[in-house]
């Protein structure tokens, strides 16, 4: 009998103490309560919904609300399928130019083809939040001039899915093939813009981006893809990251078969290829 008491003692005292620490998380923590797999729903009713509401507007180079005559983004959007913390997300690409790396007047250079997911690219970018169906953000980030981003720092993951449609383009020469005599100028290079939902965005399921503003928003990128790193191997140890996909699933944060460093995921450590 006294064993049956102390049993319900113990599970009335393991539940207080269960709630008070989820309480205390959640008065921490708001996003600690958002349901993901809900929101990768609604998420993509929203995506839907707005391409099918807007249109890309070549001499504006801009997403605009449709006017009649106009194909939507929807019309002529790519549907991409990527998963991220076990939770299936579509993403949607609209794609403006491929990029074409051919330098007309140095033309020995091989094409590269396109980056895979964990490629380091060089890019141009701006981006917007998605508030709604109809309406977008005031830009909140953009990089005119090209930067490097690499998989295992990419702040949004969508980008490593997205980027996969495009080209790089080609440094601009002097025609006699000489180094360009003024600022780094690439040209050709890949256009489009992203739709990413918020789950791979800021998704609050990565504690790191709870006070970002942009936490759990759907944002869009106009981007240019100028260059890539092609098999680009983050440890060094011969096997290119994309490769270091045991599940094959697209994502190499969930493949950790090191026994010793159970934490490492294989494509960062070079003990594992
Ligand atoms: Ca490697
Ligand atoms: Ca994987
Ligand atoms: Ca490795």
């Amino acid at each position: 009998m006294n064993k049956i008491k102390n049993i319900i003692v113990l599970i009335a005292l393991s539940t207080a103490f269960y709630s008070c620490s989820d309480n205390n998380n959640r008065a921490i923590n708001p996003f600690l309560s958002v349901d993901h797999q809900a929101l990768a729903m609604s998420d993509n009713d929203t995506l839907v919904n707005f391409l099918k509401n807007h249109y890309y507007d070549a001499t504006l180079d801009s997403v605009k609300p449709l006017v009649s005559g106009q194909a939507t983004l929807f019309d002529n959007i790519i549907i991409m399928d990527a998963k991220r913390n076990d939770i299936n997300y579509k993403l949607y690409v609209y794609k403006i130019s491929e990029g074409d790396p051919t330098d007309p007047n140095n033309p020995s250079k091989p094409d590269k083809g396109y980056p895979s997911v964990s490629d380091s690219i060089f890019a141009k970018y701006s981006g917007q939040a998605i508030n709604s169906t109809t309406e977008l953000s005031a830009t909140f980030d953009s990089n005119t001039r090209g930067s490097w981003f690499t998989y295992n720092t990419l702040a949004v993951r969508g980008w490593s899915f997205g980027f996969k449609n495009f080209k790089g383009g080609y440094l601009k020469k002097e025609p006699n093939g000489d180094v360009f005599n003024g600022p780094i100028t690439y040209l050709n290079g890949g256009k489009g813009i992203l739709f990413i939902p918020s789950g791979l965005s800021y998704t609050s399921i990565d504690s790191r981006n709870y006070t970002s503003t942009l936490v759990n928003r759907n944002l869009l990128f106009y981007i240019e893809l100028l260059d890539f790193v092609k098999d680009t191997d983050h440890d060094n140890d011969g096997k290119p990251s994309h490769e270091e996909d045991a599940n094959n699933d697209g994502d190499l944060t969930n493949d950790l078969s090191d026994p010793d460093n159970p934490t490492i995921a294989d494509y960062l450590n070079p003990l594992i290829k």
